[in-house]
């Protein structure tokens, strides 16, 4: 399939790298990478890497602005689900390219190229340009570097044969500076860390293993970080040996909504995150709610589902046992 999207890509004059919103470091890596990698195989195309950018990742590179979406080709990177594209009108283009590393959720491209073996869409992209005639630099290696760290956590998940072999190649063939790209990635404000600290003295842990904290907006404001700085930080409680599973609430006041983000090291969570309208892996999910009531609902949900070990059948039945609020709001909602 690496063959069909690299035609395609030498078929059009203009080209838009789109990713999810909510913009992280692969997902940014992956459309500068491939913006940069067809930048310096034809120079003469326009391609532009598109959507909301953050201040922080600015070590990662540039975003483009750009609404002249007339015969352009459409590549989205790192997004399972239309909904989560963080462009206006992906129907605005002439031909669509899917390339991701999620589990399935939805077709919405031409081609979809998916591979949930991968570690991060920056692998993807890797890949995409070995097996084509794609060009790489050092600069475009380190991006892609940056991206396969950041969804890893330096290895910490996903390890495989292949990504230790794909990214030893690279870092091998092309010379930067592998130090600095780490402590770039790794870089982190003082606010974040106290934040930290004040989640792992406050969490609500039970003898299940079950472990969770509300932020409320008054919380987040005297620790002086916002209302996504809980879910950056939520993979940095794997690991701890009287933690199994962990749900952060954080009310997040100028979307007007509440967010559960959950995590697991051993019970499967999606397919609860998705019965309320959330979603994710199968170990990393996230639900938003409008009300905090909702959200203490679903803590309830996955307290009971823990306690009694529960398949996801049985999960099933709690969820109707304790025919809890919050799905008659959605199933109100969705009439
Ligand atoms: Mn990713």
């Amino acid at each position: 399939m690496f063959e069909e999207i690299y035609n395609q890509i030498k078929a059009y004059d203009t080209i838009v790298l789109a990713r999810h919103i909510g913009v992280d470091p692969d997902a940014m890596s992956s459309q500068v990478a491939l913006r940069d990698s067809i930048r310096l195989t034809f120079p003469n195309k326009k391609v532009y890497a598109l959507g909301n950018g953050s201040p922080k990742f600015g070590y990662i590179g540039t975003l483009d602005k750009y609404d002249d979406y007339k015969d352009a080709l459409l590549i989205v990177l790192d997004t399972p689900n239309v909904s989560r594209v963080d462009i206006p009108d992906i129907n605005l283009y002439k031909y669509k390219i899917k390339m991701d590393h999620h589990q399935f959720i939805e077709k919405f491209c031409d081609i979809e190229y998916i591979d949930t073996n991968a570690t991060s869409a920056s692998q993807i992209v890797l890949e995409l340009i070995n097996q084509t005639n794609l060009k790489m630099d050092a600069n475009i290696a380190r991006t892609i570097f940056i991206g396969i760290m950041s969804d890893t956590n330096r290895f910490l998940y996903n390890p495989s044969p292949k990504a230790f072999k794909v990214i030893s190649d690279m870092v091998g063939t092309y010379e930067f500076d592998l130090e600095q790209a780490l402590k770039d990635l790794y870089r982190r404000p003082m606010n974040e860390v106290r934040l930290e600290g004040y989640i792992a003295q406050n969490l609500i842990l039970n003898e299940n293993k079950f472990g969770y904290i509300i932020l409320m907006n008054e919380d987040i404001e005297r620790l002086g970080v916002d209302s996504a700085s809980a879910g950056n930080i939520i993979n940095n409680f794997s690991g701890i040996e009287e933690l199994e599973t962990w749900a952060f609430v954080t009310e997040d006041i100028k979307n007007d909504i509440i967010r559960i983000s959950i995590r697991s090291s051993g019970p499967i969570i999606n397919k609860i995150a998705e019965k309320y309208n959330g979603g994710g892996h199968k170990l990393a999910s996230g639900v938003r709610v409008k009300t905090i009531e909702e959200a203490k609902d679903i803590i309830k949900t996955f307290i009971e589902m823990i306690k009694r070990e529960a398949t996801i059948e049985e999960a099933k039945q709690v969820l109707n046992d304790l025919n809890l609020e919050c799905i008659k709001y959605n199933q109100e909602k969705n009439k």
